[in-house]
Formats: structure tokens, sequence, C-alpha cells
């Protein structure tokens, strides 16, 4: 790397140690289809920041999810190395993971057809989010949103994970994952002998939920029209103070956690406490005098100071072009051996002949 302020991250080839050991292996993922926010950010990747020396961790960009959704293919490889940048800026430690493409790994498209086959059609119309998103395409709800989860499962399988930490919005996709594999071992395995890996969803209560700046019963979302709702991990100083000036808030006097009428007051405050790294009952003392007035300053402050260390090595990541493409590489290969392997026992488990 040719700045000092990335140091830290490690030349795929120069890793000090095997990130095995018998450790349980974690698997998760985010896809590239717009600026990552601070709901991705508090609610998935700082968990597998937080978490990633206890265990073996593989962690994609999930491309082949980004176009469930209307896409620009101008975009979409660019956006791809964004998210990858932003794992290792954010980070994400070469020694404890592995970073790779979804799409780079034609098992990820090949197990979703095989887990198609015996996924009955209502457990995916039954999807929260399918719903949700169903309804905002209208009539352009195209096969690939309804089967997301089920290339979800994919990702997840092909790994023989133990551990997907996601936020909350992604439980019951997991449930899902589950499911399919008890119905795949059933089907095709035995209890002495599975066929797939059960694995286990990794939620943390802090930040699973990270709401709108807009209207704190909604959850940040990358797809929400308005730029106002969300703050992006690249978003400049001046855009983060504006945001937080404009976010909507209440007329109570004093600052409170948890009160039902007060969605806003709660993620605000759960914001600031997330980004200083204080714990919530100092935050409530500290707050519970305060207007509003006295609060977003504070609150612009932390989270500007917060997100400048993963700016600045964003930035450097992003000027070695051959670096970030070294680390998706290896990521790659070290991938695909284990995403092959898997795929290859479904389908002798489900019968398939061995090519010749
Ligand atoms: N608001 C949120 N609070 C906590 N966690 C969140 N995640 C997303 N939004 C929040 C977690 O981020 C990870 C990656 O999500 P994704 O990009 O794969 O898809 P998503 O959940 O659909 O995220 P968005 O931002 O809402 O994207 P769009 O608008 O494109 O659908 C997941 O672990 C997710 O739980």
């Amino acid at each position: 790397m040719r700045d000092s302020s990335v140091k830290l991250l490690s030349h795929p080839s120069t890793r000090i140690e095997p990130k095995s050991m018998g450790k349980q292996r974690v698997l998760s993922g985010v896809q590239p289809t717009g600026n990552l926010h601070l709901g991705n950010y508090l609610g998935a990747i700082r968990n597998w920041v937080e978490g990633q020396s206890q265990y073996e961790n593989f962690f994609c960009v999930v491309d082949l999810h980004a176009i469930t959704v209307p896409h620009n293919p101008a975009t979409l490889a660019a956006d791809t190395y964004t998210i990858a940048a932003l794992y290792l800026a954010c980070g994400i430690d070469l020694n404890y993971a592995t970073i790779f493409v979804q799409s780079h790994i034609s098992a990820h498209s090949e197990l979703t057809w095989l887990l198609n086959c015996i996924t009955p059609i209502n457990w995916l119309q039954d999807m929260i989010q399918f719903k949700e998103k169903a309804v905002k395409q209208g009539q352009n709800v195209s096969t690939g949103l309804l089967d997301y989860p089920v290339l979800m499962a994919a990702d997840i399988l092909l790994y023989d994970t133990d551990l997907v930490p996601v936020g909350e919005d992604q439980k019951q996709h997991i449930e899902l994952t589950r499911d399919i594999v008890i119905r795949l071992n059933d089907q095709f395995g035995s209890p002495e002998k599975p066929v797939l890996k059960l694995p286990q969803p990794l939620i943390r209560k802090e930040g699973a939920r990270v709401m709108s700046l807009t209207d704190g019963t909604r959850k940040m979302s990358k797809s929400d029209p308005s730029e106002l709702s969300r703050i992006n991990l690249l978003d400049p100083p001046d855009a983060i103070q504006k945001k937080i000036k404009r976010c909507k808030t209440d007329p109570i006097k004093g600052l409170e956690f948890d009160h039902p009428e007060r969605p806003e007051c709660n993620n605000l405050l759960t914001l600031y406490m997330l980004l200083s790294g204080k714990t919530k009952e100092a935050v409530a003392a500290e707050c519970q005098d305060m207007g509003w007035g006295q609060f977003k300053p504070l609150l612009t402050e932390t989270t500007v100071e917060a997100l400048k260390p993963i700016q600045q090595k964003y930035q450097a990541v992003m000027a070695d072009k051959g670096y970030l493409e070294s680390v998706l590489r290896e990521g790659r290969q070290q991938a695909e051996a284990i995403a092959h392997f898997t795929l290859s026992k479904v389908k002798t488990a489900l019968g398939y002949s061995t090519p010749l």
C-alpha cells in the first residue's frame, strides 16, 4: 500500500496465521445497491469487526442480490468495489476474514436452483421483506425478488456456516434458511449424516434496527428515496450536519430512551450511544435535561469523529486498485474451493451423476 494510513491492512499474501484453527464459521454480506449507511454499519459490519478474531469469517459483496430490484448496469461493478473497500475501511482484518464477490463464484447461483426445487413457494410469499419491496415496485416485481431468500440461503449454506451476523430485518430469512436445511436433510440425508449444516443468526440487541432520520418508526434504508433519511458512511461533515439538523424530533423537553411515543428520540440517543461508545446509563444521564438544540450539535460532532477514520482508510484503499483486486482475487480462490465442495456434496445427495 502506498498510503501510510492503511498500514494496518495486511496484504493477502502476508497473513500471520491461518484463519480457521477449529473456529466457528461466520458468513455475512451487504448488497451493492447504494451508499452504505449507519444502519448497515451499526447493525452488521461493526459487529463483524468486533467479533472477527473469534471466528473464521467470510464476508461477501452480494451483487447477485443487487439485481433483484431495478439496478443500473453502469454503476454495479464500481458499487461492488466500493462496498469491498468499505469492509476494509471499517476494520475487517484479512488475518481473520475472506472478502469476496458473490457473482465471482458460480456455485451461489447453482445451489440456489437446487434449493429452489425443494422450497415451497408459499414460504417465499410469506417473507416480510418481499411483501414490503413488492408493494414499492408495483407491477414490476421480478421472480428474483421472490427468490432472494433462497439465494441468501445458498450463500450461507455453501460455506458450512455456523453463525450469520445480521440486523433484525434479516432474521426471518435466516429462519427460512434453517427450514430449507431441515427439509433437505430430511429428504436427502439422515440424522447421522446431514447434507447441510444448520446455521444460527447472530443479532446484537444494540444497533440491530437503526431507524430513519425522517421517521423513527421505519428502518434506515439505502432504498429510501429521501437522502435526508440516512447518514451514509462516506457523507462529508457538512452533509452529516445538514441531515441531523433537519431530522425529525418532537417538542418534549428532556431526552429519554425507550419512550413508546418518542421513537425518534430513542433512535437518536441510540446512535449517540453507539457512536460515542458510552453506556446507555451514561447517555441517559448526560442527555436527560437537554433540548434538541443542545443535543443535535453533540450528535453531529460525534458522528463526524466516528466516521473520519473510516473515510480516511476508504480513500487510501481506493487509491490502490491493484491491492483491492488482489484481496478479491484471493478471496474468490479461498471461497470457491469451499463452495464447490459443498455444491458437489448436495448434488451427490440429490442423485446427480458426476461430470465426466
Ligand atoms: N436500518 C438498519 N438497522 C440495522 N441493520 C440494518 N441492515 C440494513 N439496514 C439496517 C443490515 O445491513 C446488512 C446489509 O443489508 P443489505 O444491504 O444486504 O440489505 P438491506 O437489509 O435490504 O439493507 P437496506 O439498507 O435496507 O437496503 P435496501 O434499501 O437496498 O433494501 C444486513 O445484515 C441488514 O440486516
